[in-house]
């Protein structure tokens, strides 16, 4: 590994290669120590990242899947064109009573020359009114892209003024695609604005039992409505989706559930955080992407509700649902085992998505994330000592006390201590290097140079990344998996998402067809790229 890594280096000029090496480690887990990755750090200019804006994370993530908001992207057509529904995050509108569902329109107020010279507020003010006019939503909320923050538009005051004379919820965000290093930024801000202007607006307590909130699930290919059977199937209502499959009515009433399962935290742990300050709901850290891992999740769920008919309807589930994915991996296996896998994508799915391929028998790598943190890469536990640097201090950190009336604290600090001694962790989780073999080359922010360089070196069976990486790595004759988007497919969680997964990576490198590729450059040499310092 050291010689991969380099070569990975050895092409950058010297002071690229020595941050680079600081984003290229050689993972060694020891007891439950691993090396310090640096990452959340800025692009180095004239790399080719995968990342993309802070916009991107706000709007496109973690808001762009509610049905019944009403999205503004203050800006330029091409921010809203770009996160008009290219996540693929399905939604069910039969399940809110006025039938709403704005995911299938874009709104923008397609800003043009003339706002940027003379101020957009105007055009704003009048967007809101017609979306209102229009589609009477519930709420509106406005997301900023770079030339606003750039012009000094002030999206609060006109959704203040707004909300004042039409008395809906509106509500904006200050997520201009230039604010932090990466979508980590805007998903933070969504977190912020989301908890202060919606969550525990409605303290209606639901019928249910076992309630929870599922956070980071975003209904990619139909992976929330996969989960969502499975919680039926268990007994456990669901209270509120942040934010596949979600509504805004949901997310108000959030905080009368009982536990927060956080799946993918990168994008929404501080949404757990502050609930918890403010209303006393814990949290626990869940996985639905395998189907192990998709019954060790359950367990968790029922350790913590303590209830017997509840566990005993678990194991029942589990039960009655295994049997296919057993079926499945005997069936697949023998052809999947052994064969070499690389993930690179986002905050947490090159973790989560390793599970998988471990049930195939499957190897990784390699696997980095393009925006994660340490704590996704070495465990929650180096939260205290990572360093804030001035592009995170430029995010806002609210400061959250609990609620006099109602902050209610859903088990006594002996329970939860008793818990604890059971083995049920609260407010943690490993990150994906403990998990990994030693080694592997863990890589923050790959660039397009390291991955067709580390593709040249492994010849890996398959890759996962994104749309931007996918035809560049078929041509090099490799088959590759969008993590993102699932390319068509889906849903990849829980019991039967795994099989659509099995099927889906059995299919792909068991395929042929990639190794009669030949890609254009290798037929005309004069397409073959050189850099510019060779
Ligand atoms: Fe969380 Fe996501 Fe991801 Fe993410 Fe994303 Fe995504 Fe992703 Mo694309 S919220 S961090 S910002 S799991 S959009 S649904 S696939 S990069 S790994
Ligand atoms: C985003 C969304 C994205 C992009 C995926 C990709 C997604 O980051 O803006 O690069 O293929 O999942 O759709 O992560």
């Amino acid at each position: 590994p050291e010689k991969i890594k380099e070569e990975l280096l050895s092409r950058y000029p010297t002071k690229v290669a020595r941050k680079r090496a600081k984003q290229i480690i050689i993972n060694k887990v020891e007891g439950c120590e691993v090396p310090v990755i640096q990452s959340n750090v800025r692009t180095i200019p004239g790399l080719m990242s995968q990342r993309g804006c802070c916009y991107a994370g706000c709007k496109g993530v973690v808001l762009g899947p509610t049905r019944d908001i009403v999205n503004i992207t203050h800006g330029p057509i091409g921010c809203g064109f770009y996160s008009w529904l290219t996540r693929r995050n399905q939604t069910d509108p039969s399940t809110t009573p006025d039938g709403h569902n704005f995911m299938t329109y874009c709104f923008s107020t397609d800003m043009q020359d003339q706002e940027i010279i003379f101020g957009g507020e105007k055009k704003l003010k009048q967007a809101i009114q017609e979306a209102y006019d229009n589609f009477k939503p519930k709420a509106i909320a406005v997301f900023s892209t770079c030339p606003v923050g750039l012009i000094g538009d002030d999206v609060h005051s006109v959704c203040r003024e707004m909300k004042d004379k039409l008395g809906i919820n509106i509500f904006g965000f200050s997520c201009e695609g230039y604010k932090g290093v990466s979508q980590s930024a805007g998903h933070h801000i969504a977190n912020n604005q989301i908890f202060k202007h919606v969550i525990g607006n409605d303290d209606t307590v639901k019928e249910g039992d076992f309630k929870i909130n599922l956070l980071g699930e975003y209904n990619i290919g139909g992976d929330a409505f996969e989960i969502e059977r499975i919680f039926k199937k268990c007994g456990i209502t669901q209270v509120a989706s942040f934010s596949g499959n979600s509504s805004i009515d949901a997310f108000a009433n959030s905080h009368t559930a009982d536990l927060n399962l956080i799946m993918c935290h990168r994008s929404i742990n501080y949404v757990a955080e502050m609930m918890e300050k403010k209303y006393g709901l814990p949290w626990i850290k869940v996985n639905f992407i395998g189907a192990e891992a998709t019954a060790k999740s359950l367990r968790k769920i029922a350790a913590y509700f303590e209830d017997q008919k509840l566990t005993d309807k678990v194991e029942e589930v589990i039960v009655q649902e295994m049997p296919q994915v057993l079926k499945s991996i005997a069936e697949i296996k023998p052809r999947t085992e052994g064969k070499r896998a690389m993930l690179f994508v986002g905050g947490s799915r090159a973790h989560h998505y390793q599970e998988l391929f471990k049930e195939l028998g499957m190897i990784t790598l390699s696997a980095g994330y393009e925006f994660g943190h340490r704590d996704d890469y070495e465990g929650r536990k180096v939260l205290p000592s990572i360093k804030v640097d001035a592009d995170s201090r430029n995010i806002e950190e609210l400061s959250v006390k609990a609620d006099p009336e109602k902050f209610n604290p859903r088990k006594s600090p002996e329970n939860l201590q008793k818990l604890k001694e059971k083995g049920l962790e609260f407010s943690s989780y490993e990150g994906m290097m403990p998990e990994m073999k030693n080694g592997v080359l863990v890589i923050d922010d790959i660039t397009q140079y390291e991955t067709e360089k580390l593709i040249e070196l492994f010849k890996p069976d398959i890759f996962c990344a994104g749309i931007k990486e996918k035809y560049t790595i078929q041509k090099y004759g490799i088959p590759m998996k969008q993590l993102h988007s699932y390319d068509y497919g889906g849903p990849y969680a829980g019991f039967k998402g795994a099989l659509n997964f099995y099927k889906d990576i059995d299919r792909m490198v068991n395929s042929r067809v990639w190794g009669y590729l030949k890609a254009p450059w290798q037929i005309k040499p004069e397409l073959a790229a050189t850099y510019a310092w060779e």
